[in-house]
């Protein structure tokens, strides 16, 4: 009925549909019960209510059933998920890298693309990455979904059965533009997609002060892009003026290496007008001085 373009899809579909199906046989019983009852013993047939006690084989009954039913789901959830957590030893590595709000997938050699182009029938394992907030990699055709989050590289597996283009979504709300951070997955014969990677430029080398902002999440709260977060953007930044509280009173400071510097490792000092404090923690004793010299180079230029 819907797509099936892994080889998990099936286990998963069998999975939903008999859960699904004992609901609604849960449902009808329920429902079929009560109102029997409601008619059966309304109080102008049965006005006086009776004490029913100690029934040893409707009691033995109603625990037996309900825990086939519990197992049965069980059952077919857990053969389902089980091989999903046994990685191949020989499948194709990719490093999907997730932020606000875009996928971008690395393949071996350092070569990026914005599309996840995969080889039909071949297994794949996806390294998940996230460089700010929690998201989740979210392919439904497949039937795959998990976490990507800052600070840990979580993993899935699969392989597809089917050649033709599919959905990437994020299904953890992560900000404004949630809804629009989307991909697309395109699963072709080997052939093609040999031809394709190869095809792939090379990653651009990052600048080294990217690596560390990104390293220490600074990402989360400051864009790079202009977009507003929780704090300003880090595009721009190098040479503007900003208002800040000192101690309460306020005055304009040109944003340079020592104001940098200091909102790193004091960031309670001058606070941004407008802005929380104490939201932005002190990186003493975490980023190095020599880091900091290489993010205010790179804060320099990006305009
Ligand atoms: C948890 C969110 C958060 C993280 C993570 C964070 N900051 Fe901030 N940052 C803030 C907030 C909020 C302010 C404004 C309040 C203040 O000045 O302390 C701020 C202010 C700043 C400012 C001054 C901005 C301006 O417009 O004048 C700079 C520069 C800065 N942060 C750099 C960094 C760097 C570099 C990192 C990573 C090493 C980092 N921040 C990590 C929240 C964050
Ligand atoms: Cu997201």
């Amino acid at each position: 009925m819907f797509t099936e373009a892994s080889n998990f899809a099936a286990g998963v579909d069998q999975a939903f549909k008999i859960i699904f199906g004992i609901s609604i046989f849960i449902l009808i019983g329920i429902t079929t019960v009560m109102i029997t009852f409601v008619v059966k013993y309304r109080r102008s047939k049965h006005p006086k209510a009776e004490q029913i006690k100690d029934n040893t084989i409707l009691e033995i009954t109603w625990t037996l059933i309900p825990l086939a039913i519990a197992l049965l789901m069980f059952y077919y959830g857990y053969t389902a998920f089980r091989p999903q957590r046994d990685f191949p030893k020989d499948a194709m590595n990719v490093t999907v890298v997730s932020k606000m709000w875009a996928w971008s997938f690395v393949y071996p050699g350092d070569k990026e693309s914005d599309v996840l182009v995969l080889p039909l029938n071949k297994a794949v394992i996806l390294n998940l990455t996230s460089l700010d907030v929690i998201h989740s990699f979210y392919i439904p055709a497949f039937r795959q979904k998990e976490d990507c989050v800052p600070g840990k590289v979580n993993q899935m597996w699969f392989i597809p059965t089917m050649a033709g283009e599919f959905w990437v979504l994020c299904a953890e709300y992560c900000g404004m533009n949630h809804s629009y951070m989307e991909a697309k997955v395109k699963v072709v014969p080997e052939s093609e997609y040999k031809a394709w990677i190869n095809a792939l430029p090379k990653k651009a080398a990052e600048p080294e002060g990217l690596t560390i902002i990104k390293k220490n999440a600074c990402t989360g709260c400051h864009s790079i892009d202009g977009t507003k977060l929780v704090s300003t953007s880090f595009k721009g930044i190098y040479g503007k003026k900003s208002i800040v509280l000192t101690e309460g009173k306020e005055h304009t400071v040109t944003v340079d290496a020592a104001y940098i510097n200091s909102s790193i490792f004091e960031p309670d000092k001058d606070i941004v007008k407008g802005l929380p404090k104490g939201v932005m923690k002190s990186y003493k004793g975490i980023v190095r001085d020599d880091e900091v010299s290489k993010i205010i180079e790179y804060l320099k230029s990006i305009k």
